[in-house]
């Protein structure tokens, strides 16, 4: 069994649960029985999987809880620490323990859940950096990996770019320029996680205490990466993965979280995502995807020149020379129009 610190707890955990745990709000909670910490590990429909020391049970949120929820945020997501009500009973007896309590989230990397409703869906919480994964033997869509990098940034966590099957591609000198192009100061990585290849360049971003979240297409191999990772083949790189179970063969339908041998941090597999659309929380339109854009911006005369048609507009200016591609501005505006629009069409309540 992982212990607590093992599953990502530390001090500042520790000092969220002193606060939360005398909390008046949850003294009824705590007449009921001992609280502890816990953290989701797999979501279902309407409870989840948790982990603490002792292993895994199933807690459930409280009616209360659901019926406050203004939106999905509020109630559990992988990644997520929480407060659960007896768990030595929901252990032994497989019952759901009551899940009292989230606290507050570090991170959070959140999208527009797909459909026409305007509704925030979270992907992982507490997670430090997300593995964006990308395939060779795929069209590269820079649009695309944007949205990723946006997404990733505005939830708080450090975005690594991974473009996975170089085997099967004979130069992916060519992408990884277009993946440069876009990635800013975002660090990206070439691998074929198959046979472990590259997939050390990943472990600076793993470790103790530290929770990376595997995100990208279907297909493009972040099943793979995880097991690799989990198999501890990244030190055999050049070696062959001989067994790769299971889970590595099948679409994923579920976000998992899997704690790594050796204290080597947790990993969140996720399902591949057909349509990333932005959840704008934030109306600044200076997306944090555009480190470039930014850069430029500081020499622009007004310090929120939106780079449209405002005079000295160094952003515009650099796209004249020819020194920022026209398409990356385009899309600069393209996204900051989604997210203010996404803002707009929702209730003032949720914002
Ligand atoms: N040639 C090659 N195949 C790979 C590589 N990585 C993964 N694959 C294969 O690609 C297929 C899909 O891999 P998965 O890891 O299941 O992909 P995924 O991103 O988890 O897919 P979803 O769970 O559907 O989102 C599998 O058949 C893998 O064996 C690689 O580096 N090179
Ligand atoms: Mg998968
Ligand atoms: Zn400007």
């Amino acid at each position: 069994m992982p212990t607590l610190a093992e599953l990502g707890w530390n001090d500042g955990w520790a000092a969220a649960w002193a606060e939360l745990a005398a909390s008046p709000e949850l003294e009824a909670a705590r007449a009921a029985g001992p609280l502890s910490p816990a953290r989701v590990a797999v979501e279902h429909r309407g409870a989840v999987e948790v982990v603490d020391e002792a292993g895994a049970f199933w807690a459930e949120p409280t009616g209360k809880m659901f019926f406050a929820a203004g939106d999905r945020r509020a109630l559990p997501v992988v990644g997520d620490w929480i407060a659960v009500g007896d768990a030595a009973t929901a252990r032994a007896s497989g019952s759901r323990a009551p899940l009292r309590a989230i606290l507050p989230r570090r991170t959070c990397l959140v999208r527009r859940a797909a459909g026409d409703r305007e509704e925030p869906q979270p992907l992982a919480a507490n997670v430090d950096v997300a593995f964006v994964v990308t395939s060779a033997n795929q069209e590269l869509k820079p649009r695309r990996l944007e949205r990723y990098l946006t997404t990733v940034r505005d939830g708080g966590a450090t975005p690594v770019i991974v473009l996975n099957k170089i085997d099967l591609v004979d130069d992916p000198a060519a992408m990884l320029a277009t993946i440069a192009a876009v990635a800013g100061e975002s660090p990206v990585v070439a691998t074929t996680a198959t046979t472990g290849g590259g997939l050390g360049a990943l472990t600076p971003f793993l470790g103790p205490g530290r929770t990376a979240v595997v995100v990208g297409s279907s297909g493009v191999g972040k099943s793979t990466i995880v097991n690799a990772l989990m198999a501890g083949e990244v030190a055999l790189s050049t070696q062959p993965v001989s067994d790769l179970g299971d889970r590595g063969r099948h679409t994923t339908t579920r976000r998992e979280l899997f704690v790594l041998a050796d204290d080597g941090g947790v990993l969140i597999d996720t399902p591949g995502m057909r349509e990333l659309q932005l959840w704008g929380d934030d109306e600044d339109p200076s997306a944090s995807a555009f480190d470039d854009i930014a850069e430029l911006a500081a020499a622009c005369r007004f310090s929120d020149c939106r780079h449209r048609e405002e005079p000295d507009c160094a952003v515009r200016a650099a796209v004249e020379r020819g020194d920022l591609a026209a398409e990356r501005l385009a899309s600069f505006h393209k996204l900051a129009a989604e997210r203010a629009a996404s803002a707009a069409r929702r209730p003032r309540r949720s914002r």
